[in-house]
């Protein structure tokens, strides 16, 4: 019999990026599935039927349904979908994790459809929680959770303690989706691909960024080992020899990276690989072989957070290096073929008119110095338990109040909806110039593995790219088309339809 339904609400206007299978949800059905339990994974940003699929699972005896959710759009997805798990059987245990649970845990506690809160990592609590559910555990000795108590109070439970050893997590049951039905990482965009996290958390204390409080600045990884035989059975099973690592800071340890890179160059496996999170300083600290290997071992694109082009702004958020650092791993890597992603981000409080100039100026010498460097700017967007939020107060954001209002709270809208420091003026400019960042350089279009966006991206990149050479930012009707196209997306779908789209 069905036990536990496994949901993934939609994300919203990032899904017209590329859906991508959820990791989060993946890894916390890894422990049921090794001890049999019955799972199932219903994901809403492809499966138009998801309704019909949580009635007949629901109604053949499921005992515990989990969500998952990020800050922004998902929260609205996921609260209805709470909503209509409880109107077809009230008795259903529903269970929200993932990085805002973590982050806002008593506020998501608000959705009086949701049971408990799971507030750290989530990988044992499954077997924990059916326990509970046949009568063998109370629910106030299961480690990490709020929960309501029966006559209506919130109570939470002892901390539970980061996992010491990612090796003990039984294999990740990629059996629980189709691979087939989601987005291509890009790099091949006829072969399967998979997103994964070698590692987890970050041992760095940048101001802005959440894996400071969700991982209490602690870095773990999976063993070599075990990673090669992870990426091995992905490539026998399903055939995937493309893969992106999402992790926060791949290179944290660069010992790890380099046996890493190196292992994976001489298994000459014919992978393609790509790495999220990568910082400048480590790129420094890699030895000439194993630079070599990057390219040997299939890397196709790092990501770099480079954040600011002003030193008093990296000072402020507490990146911990220096312009000179960030060009010099810049130029070092400009000799190798793959993509150097360097994000940046716009709209920090405090940041005057001239260091945000900082940035745009700072970016251009970036990619002048790489000819593979591709830069995009981000909004800034003040989340909280970081440590710059209490800045971002002190300037004047006024956060939302409730957890709906969190659900407004966008990385492209949430200046629009709460008082800030930013005034109509700045505003106008930023937005312009992220809107810019994502299409000026011919290089990201990797990044759009849906089809339709592909194609769209290709069309308007001549004009973004024409744009930003010029500084030319206003009239920007490309803008306002684009808002339409997500709300047509909204409605009919238009990107999941379009997706075998060539
Ligand atoms: C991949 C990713 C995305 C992808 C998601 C694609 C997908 N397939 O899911 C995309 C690109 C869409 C994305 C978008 C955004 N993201 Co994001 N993203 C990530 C990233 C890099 C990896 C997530 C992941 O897969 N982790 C691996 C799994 C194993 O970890 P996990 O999800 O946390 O799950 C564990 C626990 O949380 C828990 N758990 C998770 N779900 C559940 C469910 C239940 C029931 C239970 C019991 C437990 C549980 O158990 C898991 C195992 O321990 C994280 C960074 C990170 N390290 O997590 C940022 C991160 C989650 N993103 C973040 C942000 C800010 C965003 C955006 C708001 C960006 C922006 N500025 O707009 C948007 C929001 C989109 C939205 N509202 O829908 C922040 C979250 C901040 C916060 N406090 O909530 C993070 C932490 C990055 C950061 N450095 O700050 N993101
Ligand atoms: S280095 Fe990256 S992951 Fe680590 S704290 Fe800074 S922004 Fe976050």
């Amino acid at each position: 019999m069905l036990e536990i339904i496994l949901f993934q609400p939609k994300c919203g206007v990032w899904d017209l990026m590329g859906v991508r299978p959820q990791l989060g949800l993946l890894n916390i059905a890894s422990v049921p599935v090794a001890e049999r339990y019955k799972v199932v994974l219903i994901d809403q940003r492809i499966n138009q039927n998801w309704k019909e699929e949580l009635k007949k699972d629901i109604s053949s005896g499921a005992k515990i349904v989990c969500l998952t959710a990020m800050v922004g759009e998902q929260i609205r997805y996921m609260m209805e979908v709470t909503e209509f798990i409880k109107s077809l059987n009230s008795k259903v245990i529903v269970i929200l994790g993932g990085s805002w649970a973590q982050t806002c845990p008593e506020l998501c506690m608000e959705d009086k459809n949701i049971d408990v809160v799971c507030y750290g990592e989530g990988d044992y609590l499954l077997t924990e929680l059916m326990d509970y559910c046949r009568g063998k555990k109370k629910i106030d000795k299961i480690n990490g959770i709020f929960y309501r108590t029966e006559d209506g109070k919130i109570k939470k439970t002892k901390q539970r303690e980061l996992i010491k050893n990612l090796d003990n997590l039984p294999k990740i049951p990629y059996n629980l989706v189709n691979l087939k039905e989601y987005n291509s990482i890009g790099y091949n965009p006829n072969n399967p691909s998979i997103s994964m996290m070698l590692s987890r958390g970050c041992p760095f204390r940048c101001s802005f960024c959440s894996i400071v409080c969700l991982y209490k600045r602690k870095w773990r990884s999976y063993s070599i080992k075990r990673i090669m035989e992870d990426l091995h059975e992905l490539e026998t099973k399903y055939g995937i020899k493309d893969f992106f690592f999402m992790d926060d800071n791949i290179a944290a340890n660069p010992k790890f990276f380099k046996e890493l890179v190196n292992v994976l160059a001489k298994a000459n496996r014919g992978y393609s690989w790509g790495a999220a999170g990568i910082r400048a300083d480590s790129i420094l600290k890699l030895d000439e072989e194993t630079l070599d290997n990057l390219v040997k071992s299939g890397c196709k694109n790092l990501d770099m957070g480079m954040e600011s082009g002003n030193q008093r702004i990296l000072d402020l958020i507490k990146k911990d290096t220096n312009l000179e650092t960030l060009r010099k791993a810049n130029r070092r890597l400009s000799k190798y073929p793959f993509i150097l992603k360097c994000t940046f981000m716009a709209g920090f409080p405090t940041e005057t008119q001239e260091e945000f100039f900082d940035t745009l100026k700072f970016r251009k010498i970036i990619e002048n110095e790489n000819p593979n460097a591709v830069t995009p700017i981000f909004f800034y967007t003040p989340f909280p338990n970081t440590e710059l939020y209490q800045l971002a107060l002190k300037e004047g954001f006024q956060p939302p109040k409730n957890l709906e209002g969190w659900a407004d709270f966008n990385y492209n809208t949430w200046y629009k909806l709460y008082p800030s420091w930013l005034t109509k003026k700045k505003i106008k400019l930023i937005e312009d110039s992220v809107f810019l960042s994502y299409f000026a350089n011919k290089k990201l279009s990797y990044k759009y593995s849906n089809n339709l966006m592909n194609l769209l991206f290709n069309l308007y990149y001549p004009i973004a790219k024409f744009r930003y050479d010029h500084d030319l930012y206003n009239f920007m009707i490309e803008k306002k088309m684009a808002d339409w196209v997500s709300a047509l997306d909204n409605k009919f779908n238009l990107f999941n339809k379009f997706k075998g789209l060539k």
